[in-house]
């Protein structure tokens, strides 16, 4: 587990599976209909309990691209789900989809801020599915991550969950470019 200081915050890198985490809320890498599809999603509405969690979601659509919904985590050990949109990479736009993807991790850490959470787990968003190369997601998403962080509020631990040894890497990658202090 690599561990960075932001302001009052911790921030950490590490391998593993997202549903096993044990924090405030776990972030669902969601499409804009809520509704249970492959890869980290398929993942979590199969440990949370597939029906309670396509129930929960059904009022909440859509959740246009960008933006994020809150459900319970039911039989996960996260008390709750918060379910962010990414975009699909655009390799002509680069530029729109990083803004939609910074917006993600935005908008899930505002709501976790909303409902008093400490700690809020997240997979790399968009770099499976929807194609977006995890080199240049992991710099959005540690930027993203830790402004909010510095702002203040509730949240004082983000985790970033990797699922493969690459993502990982590129997500070391990316907070030693941001500057990146390590925790004590
Ligand atoms: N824990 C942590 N990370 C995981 C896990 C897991 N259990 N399983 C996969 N990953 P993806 P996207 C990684 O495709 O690109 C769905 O159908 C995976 O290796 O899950 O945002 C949704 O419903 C990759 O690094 O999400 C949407 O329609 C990362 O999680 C669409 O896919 C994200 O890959 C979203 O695509």
């Amino acid at each position: 587990m690599d561990r960075y200081q932001i302001g009052p915050a911790t921030l950490e890198l590490t391998r593993g599976d997202i549903v096993a985490q044990d924090v405030d809320a776990i972030v669902n890498a969601a499409n804009e209909a809520l509704a249970e599809g492959g890869g980290v999603c398929g993942a979590i509405f199969r440990a949370a309990g597939r029906e309670a969690l396509a129930a929960a979601c059904r009022p909440l659509a859509p959740c246009p691209t960008g933006e994020a919904r809150i459900t319970p985590g039911f039989a996960l050990r996260a008390r709750h789900i918060i379910h962010a949109v990414g975009p699909v990479y655009r390799a002509d736009d680069p530029a729109t989809s990083a803004r939609l993807l910074a917006a993600a991790y935005t908008s899930s850490l505002a709501l976790a801020a909303r409902h008093g959470l400490a700690s809020v787990a997240f997979p790399s968003i968009s770099t499976g599915i929807f194609g977006y190369p995890v080199e240049e997601a992991a710099r959005v998403a540690l930027a993203a991550a830790r402004k909010a962080l510095a702002a203040g509020g509730s949240v004082t631990l983000v985790r970033f969950v990797l699922w493969d040894a690459g993502s990982l890497a590129a997500y070391r990658e990316a907070a030693r470019t941001l500057g990146f202090m390590p925790a004590a």
